[in-house]
């Protein structure tokens, strides 16, 4: 069986189709002829890829691979509007790329924990009869049909995103390194490949200055990892993204010196930028007389290739003071721990919905509220005047028509909030339904 854990995936999305305007005549006594009120469409429901916290891989994906949202409905007689199609939200990870198959473009990369993307646009519905009167044309039968909606293939591509990385040949101790450091609770075995999958766990850095780092104990590596062996390869991305690594390194071995330099060169191998990353070697089983016997020699050799280095023992909790407090130190600040961490060969790209309609919400990286990125979107909040409330409110039927409202509602946006919309900054005031 291949390994269990899913970062990798393809998926096929597809929005609901806007529902028809109506072509209909108004029939009351009395009037022998009534004009048009045939009412619009409903828009169809779109499809949201949203990070969630509680996720740490795609598991949602393994067996469901397609994704429909809703329809809108038709619009009726009497100027009714259809209803609009029920938007769907997908969870993600964070660390999630979302990658269009046919283009290869990157629609987004979703790295903070309430980031919504849009990834498939309901159709617009279609508009009623109601709307085609004309002077010289008072009944037109006329009404739009709506629009279909879109359909995409989309890849989804994770990589981990935590502050401390955990590296080393399978049976090093890096679990029970997690273990020590973190409530996480991963499975700890004496044989190689006990992990399958990566574990997170944040840290308790032992000094009250705020900060909470996480750390990923990712499955060892083997030698010849970095182009495919053993289970090491799929894993090596998941440490491209974090601040520093951890190396950890079985002092009992053999030969921790030849276990040390394996898994340097298959970072290197991987990625040239993972060495570049601060990284302290964690030479671990001091706690057994062969570890204590080896320090010496490998503390020499480290300090010779100008390595940090300090020994510990995760099972006897000795040294983890010491790690802590090197930890703290390699590590940036609160401020610095909030920006998502400066990934190595991967390139960020600001989030940037693909299509002109498209629009991303995120927290605001200034400010605690929300930002709204999207071409159309920001276009209009530009051109609108908000001291007229006509206006106004135009642009509010225009964010709850788009999908935005209920897109910022998903993301968490509470009354008061401040959300950002190009140059624009409104306080979030909830809409009553506008139609
Ligand atoms: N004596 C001693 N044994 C340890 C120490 N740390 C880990 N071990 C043992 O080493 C074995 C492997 O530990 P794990 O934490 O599962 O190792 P791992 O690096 O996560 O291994 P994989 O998941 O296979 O990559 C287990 O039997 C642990 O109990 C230590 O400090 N001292
Ligand atoms: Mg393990």
């Amino acid at each position: 069986m291949p390994p269990m854990f899913l970062d990798d995936v393809r998926i096929h999305v597809r929005a609901g189709a806007g529902g028809d305007g109506a072509s209909t005549m108004r029939r009351e006594a009395h009037v022998p002829r009534g004009g048009p009120d045939g009412g619009d469409g409903g828009r169809g429901g779109s499809i949201y890829l949203k990070v969630d916290a509680g996720q740490t891989a795609l598991h949602d994906f393994r067996y469901r691979h397609h994704f429909t949202a809703t329809p809108g409905g038709n619009g009726e007689n009497k100027k009714m509007h259809g209803k609009a199609g029920a938007d769907l939200y997908l969870a993600v990870p964070p660390g999630t790329a979302v990658i269009d198959v046919e283009s290869g473009a990157l629609i987004a990369d979703l790295v903070a924990v309430g980031q919504v993307v849009m990834v498939a646009r309901g159709g617009r519905g279609g508009l009623g009869n109601v709307h085609f009167a004309t002077s010289t044309h008072q009944a037109p039968k006329h009404a739009q049909r709506g629009e279909p909606g879109e359909a995409r293939d989309v890849k989804l591509e994770l990589r981990l995103i935590a502050d401390v990385g955990l590296v080393g040949l399978p049976n090093a101790g890096k679990s029970t390194l997690l273990a020590a450091l973190t409530a996480a609770r991963p499975k700890i075995a004496s044989y190689p490949f006990t992990t399958l999958e990566p574990n997170l766990g944040v840290m308790d850095l032992g000094i009250e200055d705020g900060r909470r780092p996480t750390i990923a104990d990712v499955p060892g590596l083997i030698e010849g990892a970095s182009s495919g062996a053993g289970l090491g390869h799929a894993f090596l991305r998941h440490v491209e993204r974090t601040r520093i690594l951890l190396h950890i390194v079985d002092g009992s071995s053999r030969d921790p010196k030849w276990d040390h330099g394996v898994i340097r060169d298959e970072l290197e191998a991987h990625d040239p930028a993972l060495l570049e990353k601060p990284i302290l070697t964690v030479f671990n089983k001091m706690d057994l007389e062969a570890a204590r016997e080896a320090w010496p020699a490998f503390e020499a050799a480290m300090r010779k290739a100008g390595i940090p280095a300090l020994a510990i023992s995760a099972d006897a909790g000795e040294g983890l003071d010491e790690l802590r407090t090197a930890v703290g130190g390699m590590l940036p600040d609160v401020a610095g721990l909030a920006e998502p961490p400066d990934p190595a060969g991967v390139v960020v790209h600001r989030l940037e919905a693909s299509d002109p309609d498209g629009f991303v919400v995120e927290p605001d990286q200034e400010g605690d509220g929300y930002r709204v990125r999207g071409k159309r979107i920001e276009r209009f909040a530009v051109q609108t005047n908000f001291d007229n409330e006509e206006s106004a409110n135009r642009f509010q039927r225009e964010l709850q028509k788009s999908g935005i409202e209920a897109a910022l509602k998903k993301a968490g946006v509470r009354p008061g909030d401040t959300v950002k919309i190009g140059p624009v900054e409104l306080e979030w005031e909830p809409l009553e339904d506008l139609r």
